[in-house]
């Protein structure tokens, strides 16, 4: 299988995240693009290309202008104002209730502020979302592979795979958070009904619901939205993700959400994987794009469901015998060392290859991986 991945992901280079008012070591880190490059190039089977550059307009089909414009200059913007920190991160954001009572046109109206906190806080969603020197590009380079995945099914691969870093399924269409700054999933999927004028779905396998991805295609039929992950009683994003929330309007019943439970381990899972894989191959159309994450894995740090790396392959067999063409892209996962096994076991299990896993990483066996 075909993979794309860019180094520019690796001036991303963000050290700590905020978690409830603590700074702690931060999980989004370049290591995790490059230990699943690394176990790829192990394998011999995945050959890596460098991503071609699409340009701005294939993001503002699905982003605000104004997060684009903030996203590519926020850095310099808090470096003018001499705010001389290692990064970043917001404190403050427009909570809804702060409007109660005032119409939707007097809300529409209330400005952008000037200032970098407050910009980051009018685009951003949660406090564990640093901005550095390097992340527009390194942004811009992950939708950049996502889209070129896009090409290269669309050019006749039956799948192809971006190691898209920083991930994107929570980005809305004005808003990052959580790890993501523009929604690759999204711009591929909406680049793919242009170029396609067919039905997309999306299967969201992120431990995480992808509220920004919900968002983005809320109100539209043409694209088909499922996710399996943590409920959001007890996990972030924590105000999205519930299974009543079905789409409105055109939208309709285009959206699915699994919530899981807490220690959801492999045949669970796998049940509810099918449930998602039928809704998609009720509704029509000819491509998949897949929102991958390891976030699942027993030994994640941010996660608390029990999968091991053989069901990971499992997981890509049952997706890819949907017989559609796969889009793949990668989301979270922050268990380091399991990275690239789980990587190559998904991709391995997508194209019929056998799970065979890899001596070196110490991961990845079965009884060892939990
Ligand atoms: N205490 C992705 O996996 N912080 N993003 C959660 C929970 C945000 C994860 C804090 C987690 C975002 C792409
Ligand atoms: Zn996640």
């Amino acid at each position: 299988m075909r993979v794309v991945y860019s180094p520019a992901h690796l001036a991303h280079d963000v050290v700590t995240e905020t978690v409830m008012g603590a700074v702690i070591p931060a999980n989004e880190v370049p290591e995790r693009a490059e230990r699943i490059r690394t176990a790829l190039e192990a394998d011999g089977g995945f050959p890596i290309e460098a991503p071609t550059e699409h340009g701005t307009d294939p993001i503002l089909a699905v982003h605000d202008p104004g997060l684009v414009r903030f996203i590519d200059e926020a850095w310099q913007a808090a470096r003018a104002q001499s705010l001389d920190r290692p990064n970043l991160i917001a404190d403050t954001f427009p909570n809804v209730r702060m409007f109660e009572g005032m119409s939707p046109e007097f809300q529409a109206g209330r400005p952008e502020t000037h200032g970098a906190a407050g910009r980051a806080g009018w685009w951003g969603l949660d406090t564990a979302n640093p901005l550095v020197a390097g992340t527009a590009g390194a942004a811009r380079a992950a939708v950049d592979v996502a889209l070129t995945v896009a090409d290269l099914v669309l050019g006749g691969e039956h799948a192809a795979y971006g190691l898209c870093r920083p991930p994107g399924h929570h980005a809305a269409r004005s808003m990052a958070g959580g790890y993501c700054f523009f929604n690759n999933a999204a711009i591929a999927a909406h680049a793919l009904t242009r170029a396609s004028a067919e039905r997309v779905a999306i299967l969201d396998v992120d431990y995480h619901h992808g509220n920004g991805t919900q968002q983005i295609f809320w109100r539209r039929g043409d694209v088909l939205y499922v996710s399996l992950h943590a409920d959001p009683d007890r996990q972030y994003p924590y105000f999205l993700g519930r299974a009543d929330e079905t789409g409105e309007g055109e939208g309709s019943g285009a959206n699915l959400n699994i919530p899981l439970p807490a220690g959801t381990t492999d045949d669970p899972y796998l049940a509810a994987l099918d449930r998602g894989l039928a809704a998609i191959a009720d509704t029509p159309g000819e491509v998949l794009v897949v929102s991958l994450g390891f976030d699942t894995y027993g030994h994640d740090p941010i996660g608390d469901f029990a999968l091991t790396t053989a069901v990971y392959h499992e997981c890509g067999r049952r997706t890819a015998a949907l017989g559609r063409r796969l889009v793949i892209l990668q989301e979270g996962g922050y268990h380091r060392p399991s990275l690239g096994a789980n990587a190559r076991a998904w991709l391995r299990g997508a194209e019929g290859r056998p799970y065979e896993p890899l001596p070196a990483t110490g991961f990845g066996e079965r009884g060892s991986d939990r």
